[in-house]
């Protein structure tokens, strides 16, 4: 049996606290996609881990595989494991021989290429996940079965390199430092395959997986970002490069489609919508730019531009690294919609429940109203399959009673029924909207502030 983790919106959909959760019940946790721009924050025995690229099962004593999907940075790999050996765990992480690696020069590229790319720039998070795509698809990655073969990674490196000076040096202008220089790459790429060797974690990952599935394991698909955020259904080119949508499970951890569609799906979604980086947000609130929290506090604004500051603040909504402000928004369904069925949930988390509370009133854009570039206006009621014409959409708003701040862990503590009746209402209209049950409510962040339905 499986139970597959997907992000529904732009990632940050606080899916960490999900997998925790179903993932109590999992013996193995599989990574399918991304690198290190995920990010998890596990709570355990009151100790905080945060991680991002080890799976997070691996703090509670679970199998951790990164799949061939993902695109694995050795140096955040072992840097992880070694601080959750400090702190007295023993993890046990895999690692799938074809997932490709995150050399030193694809960082580098990703920054310069960020700067260079102005107005198309995704505001990438600079962990060098979109370079290590392209040299995936462009035929000429190293992948982690080459770091414990040292001839195959001589000569990977002996051609990539020399591409990667040119790039850098003569196209961008860059100083040419070690992440540029064959000798010091391969020496350090085998000091890692060394390790990753020693240490036995380098797996066949279909094959290990189906030999888990075969002698009865629970197997978990932890999805990092989100369905807007994917590279195919995504608001491209502001997007990640991959697919995390539930049709990357198969690929990317190597297990037949079939073996996720007998299984769970779960679709994981904030409560409103929130994102950093660039692209079109519909039901965006206000804009960043300048915005400073002059609310009172203590009281709810009804002033758009304060209300985003607001809810901002409420829900934490400022990049963990940067500490730059996200651009929050109202939940939009055709956004949703169009989750539900790229993956096929067969049902839906809803977090930040409880960020909302205290307003007179909540919206989410219930459909869009799209202007052709004829200047005609039609309807949509899902997301349009270009950037441009998701840029041409106006939200129309459907709104609903606000609900009022209570006691969350009573309410996590007593179930369903003790949510706020306009709560329940809302979460009834999505569930309505997507035709999926709702398993879980989040109404804060921690373990024991969800309400657990199925
Ligand atoms: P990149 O670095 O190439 O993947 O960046 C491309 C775009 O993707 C966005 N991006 C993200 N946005 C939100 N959350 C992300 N990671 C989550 C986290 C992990 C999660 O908490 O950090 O929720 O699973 C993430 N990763 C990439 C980025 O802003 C660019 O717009
Ligand atoms: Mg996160």
């Amino acid at each position: 049996m499986t139970v597959t983790i997907v992000g529904s919106q732009l990632g940050d959909e606080g899916k960490g606290g999900v997998v925790d959760i179903y993932g109590d019940g999992a013996d193995v946790v599989v990574r399918y996609q991304g690198g290190d721009n995920a990010g998890h924050t596990v709570v355990s025995d009151g100790e905080t881990y945060k991680l991002s690229l080890v799976p997070s099962g691996a703090v509670r004593g679970k199998i951790g595989v990164l799949g061939n999907g993902c695109v694995v940075n050795p140096e955040t790999l072992f840097d992880e494991l070694d601080e959750l050996r400090d702190r007295g765990l023993d993890p046990d992480v895999r690692v799938a021989a074809r997932a490709h690696v995150i050399m030193p020069y694809h960082r580098v590229l990703d920054g310069i290429e960020e700067t260079e790319k102005d107005d198309l720039a995704a505001g990438t998070t600079k962990r060098g996940i979109g370079p290590t795509y392209e040299d995936k698809a462009g035929r000429r990655g190293v992948r982690i079965g080459d770091l414990l073969d040292p001839e195959t990674l001589r000569s990977r490196l002996e051609y990539v390199v020399p591409q990667k000076r040119a790039l850098a040096g003569d196209v961008y202008g860059a100083e040419l430092d070690e992440a540029f220089d064959i000798d010091a790459l391969y020496e350090r790429a085998l000091e890692y395959g060394d390790r990753l060797a020693d240490e036995e974690m380098v797996v066949d990952c279909g094959a290990f997986l189906a030999d888990r599935l075969d002698a009865g394991d629970e197997v978990m698909f932890e999805g990092a970002q989100g369905t807007a955020l994917d590279i195919d259904y995504g608001v491209y080119p502001y997007v990640t490069s991959s697919n995390p949508t539930a049709g990357g499970v198969a690929v990317g951890a190597g297990v037949p489609p079939s073996v996720v569609g007998d299984g769970e799906v779960i679709g994981i979604v904030k409560a409103y919508l929130s994102r950093v980086g660039t692209g079109p947000l519909p039901t965006e609130l206000g804009g960043v730019e300048g915005q400073t929290p002059d609310y009172e506090p203590g009281s709810v604004p009804d002033d758009e531009a304060e209300l985003a500051t607001w809810i901002r603040d409420q829900g934490g909504e400022y990049g963990t690294v940067t500490g730059r402000p996200r651009r929050v928004g109202w939940l939009d369904m055709p956004m949703l919609r169009h989750a539900a069925r790229t993956s096929g949930f067969t049902g839906i988390v809803v977090n930040h429940v409880d960020t909302l509370a205290g307003l007179d009133e909540v919206k989410v854009g219930h459909a869009y109203t799209m202007t052709t570039l004829d200047g005609d206006t039609v309807e949509r009621d899902v997301v349009p399959p270009t950037t441009e014409q998701w840029g041409r959409c106006d939200a129309r708003l459907k709104t609903f009673d606000g609900w009022p701040d209570v006691d969350w862990k009573a309410v996590a503590d007593d179930g369903w029924d003790a949510l706020p009746e306009a709560a329940r209402t809302y979460l009834a209209y999505i569930a309505d909207e997507l035709d999926v049950p709702v398993y879980a409510v989040g109404v804060g962040p921690g373990r024991d502030e969800t309400v657990v339905r199925v």
